[in-house]
């Protein structure tokens, strides 16, 4: 059995991934890896590394040691809170990520995973249906890290041969791990605040469509990509790839559906300007084409998921 290594477990996609990847392979095969001391209560019954990803001299010691076949590299700073740290943010979004292909190319793990972002689009794209191969001028620092991270994912695959697989996440929604400092993020708040009061204010106006998707789909995707065989994977910067695209009003409507007193208010913030420079929804034809990339959530299912499961006491 193979062992796995999943650095940056204790975020959003992390903690799911992890379970699902436990579920497949073996709690011990499953190694979490994230920069805080203690393990999230979720991952507790497997292996769990305190992992900081700029301190190479551990990851390389740490990878040389457990020799994990695949290594999936999360941590990163999201959109937002990039903003407010740029330099730290490029710092930590492109050191680790040459930290880890350069292990891979000197033959220390087999298969990589890296996301990348919508964000990696800017405000000279096309917004609808964003096609796989367009316009990229991202204004984010966020954007900015994520397609050169792509640059040197497809760099190091056409001049080492390095197995690096990488998709452009949307916004995830999910209810077991909170989302922190994405400009997506209101999509997954809106749902323990419907619970806790009945009442949310948006940081984001009601017409900002966004491209989302719920976790189950882009952990299943995720783990559809690393399995398929290498001649299907024909993108090695990364894939697009479409869930769900709504706005803030859509997703109240929805919500209404099921609690009918909730109400939402409109007062934008900073994350605005970030929303406004990313695309309303993604053409995602060439994951479906190479892979067999498929979504099952709709608006509809997703909502009724997210009411059913969200825990309000986790509002802090
Ligand atoms: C963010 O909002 O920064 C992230 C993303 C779209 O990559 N959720």
């Amino acid at each position: 059995m193979k062992k796995i290594l999943v650095i940056g477990a204790g975020g959003q996609i992390g903690t799911e991934l992890v379970l699902e990847l436990r579920k497949r392979h073996g709690v011990n095969q499953v190694i979490a890896a994230d920069v805080k001391e203690e393990c999230t209560d979720a991952l507790k019954d497997g292996p769990y590394v305190k992992m900081d990803v700029l301190d190479k001299e551990h990851v390389q010691e740490f990878i040389k040691k457990e020799q994990p076949e695949d290594v999936y590299l999360l941590a990163a700073l999201l959109s937002a809170t990039a903003e407010k740290h740029p330099e730290f943010a490029w710092k930590l979004n492109m050191e680790g990520l040459f930290t880890i292909l350069d292990l891979a190319k000197e033959g220390h793990i087999k298969k990589i995973f890296w996301p990348s972002s919508i964000a990696v689009f800017g405000p000279t794209t096309p917004r609808v249906q964003t096609p796989q191969y367009t316009i990229m001028e991202p204004t984010t620092v966020y954007g900015i890290s994520k397609l050169a991270g792509e640059r040197w994912c497809e760099y190091y695959f056409n001049k080492f041969g390095v197995d690096v697989r990488s998709i452009r996440y949307p916004g995830l929604i999910s209810y077991t791990s909170l989302p922190g400092g994405g400009t997506t993020d209101y999509a997954v708040d809106i749902f323990y605040h419907a619970k806790k009061s009945g009442e949310y204010t948006s940081f984001l106006t009601n017409d900002s469509a966004l491209p989302m998707m719920y976790m189950e789909d882009a952990i299943r995707a995720t783990i559809e990509l690393m399995d398929a065989p290498k001649e299907q994977v024909k993108i090695r910067s990364s894939y697009n790839l479409a869930g769900i695209s709504f706005t803030p009003e859509d997703l109240a409507l929805a919500i209404k559906e099921i609690i009918p007193i909730f109400k939402i208010k409109y007062e934008p913030d900073f994350r605005q300007d970030i929303a406004n420079s990313w695309p309303d929804s993604i053409d995602d034809s060439a994951a479906k084409q190479d892979w067999g990339w498929k979504e099952k959530y709709d608006l509809k299912a997703m909502v009724q998921t997210m009411l059913k499961n969200v825990d309000p006491s986790k509002l802090i």
